[in-house]
């Protein structure tokens, strides 16, 4: 299976998040990209290409205007208005609020943000567009009839939604690489996100829509970060009705309770039987991630793969969260594995 891989997810480079009350160095950090790199090459599971430049067209099929032109001169601007280090926001519009566009970029912050752990670098645009590309790359690759191909993208994705961004990500590398699917031809398109996090903007994005499938398996949000979205009870609205899927499980869970809410949700994907599949790849899961609460252990992650590729479909592997940074090349490759030798 070919990796696609850029460099430029290191322009993306945040120094602190706020986290627990504290302001404290970003987990989603540029060794990420480089441990996962360095175990796909030490495994010989493949070529290692660079991705191909799609412009902004892919982009705006899933995401606002409004949104992009902010994010592509959000740091320019803070700048300008003499701030210091990394945007962070810190105001929030509400229900009451006025709804008229903002001007100051610390007002603009709060209406694009959903959280304060996501800062804005000098380079986190580029390093975002790379990202997409990457995923596009990997679609683009799917689409020409490989079987698999897997998007090490940096930074990660599924918390972005049309207009918002937080969870470390700003372009939804999945969703705009099932919309360029669809695009290219696919009638229907699934994604599986077993990211420990609930993949709140994927959700959204894809809430209306009956041709993509979103079935997610995450920490319970009542527990949990996003914490405002991924109750079972969100299935989906509209023509959109029943094609989501939320599998939320307790913090502490382990592999055999994980395995059985996998077992549901390919079951479903199954039944949808869509054109390709996009997996959501976040191996936070893992029992020593730093910021997750799962007890998966690395030979779970062979496993995950293997029931993955049961069910026979194109697919698509689009790299989402994952912090314990030591063992996290080993897991993703385990996943990768799984689903290349079952
Ligand atoms: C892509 C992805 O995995 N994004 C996750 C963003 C989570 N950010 C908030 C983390 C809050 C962690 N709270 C528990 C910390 C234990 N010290
Ligand atoms: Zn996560």
């Amino acid at each position: 299976m070919n990796t696609v891989y850029s460099a430029e997810h290191q322009l993306h480079h945040g120094k602190h998040e706020l986290i627990d009350g504290r302001l404290e160095p970003c987990v989603e950090k540029p060794e990420r990209a480089e441990r996962i790199l360095k175990e796909i090459r030490h495994a010989k599971l493949g070529e290692v290409i660079a991705p191909q430049d799609f412009g902004l067209e892919p982009l705006t099929r899933v995401h606002n205007q409004a949104y992009l032109g902010f994010l592509q001169t959000a740091y320019r601007d803070w700048q300008a208005a003499h701030k210091l280090g990394d945007a962070l926001p810190y105001v929030w519009p509400t229900s009451t609020s006025r709804h008229t566009e903002p001007r100051a970029i610390e007002a603009k912050l709060g209406r694009y943000a959903f959280d304060a752990g996501t800062p804005i670098t000098p380079g986190s645009w580029q390093a975002a567009c790379s990202s997409a590309n990457v995923a596009l790359t990997g679609a683009q690759r799917v689409t020409q009839g490989a079987h698999a191909a897997f998007a090490l993208c940096r930074p990660p994705g599924h918390h972005a939604s049309r207009a918002h961004y937080g969870g470390y990500c700003f372009l939804n590398n999945a969703s705009i690489a099932a919309q360029a699917l669809l695009d290219q031809g696919a009638s229907s398109v699934a994604i599986l996100d077993v990211d420990y996090h609930h993949g709140n903007g994927t959700q959204a994005i894809f809430y209306h829509r009956p041709e993509v499938l979103f079935v997610s398996i995450h920490a319970d949000p009542a527990q949990e970060y996003p914490y405002f979205s991924g109750y079972s009870d969100e299935t989906g609205e509209g023509a959109g009705e029943g094609a989501t899927l939320n599998l939320p499980l307790p913090q502490g869970t382990l592999w055999d309770d994980y395995a059985e809410a996998l077992e549901v949700g390919l079951e479903r994907i199954h039944v949808f039987a869509p054109g390709a599949l996009i997996v959501s790849l976040g191996v936070d899961t893992f029992k020593h991630d730093p910021i997750a609460r799962f007890r998966l252990e690395s030979t779970n992650f062979t496993t995950l793969g293997a029931h993955i590729a049961t069910l026979k479909l194109p697919t698509l592997f689009v790299m989402e969260g994952g912090y314990a940074v030591e063992a996290l090349g080993g897991n993703v490759v385990n996943v990768l594995r799984g689903f290349l030798e079952r």
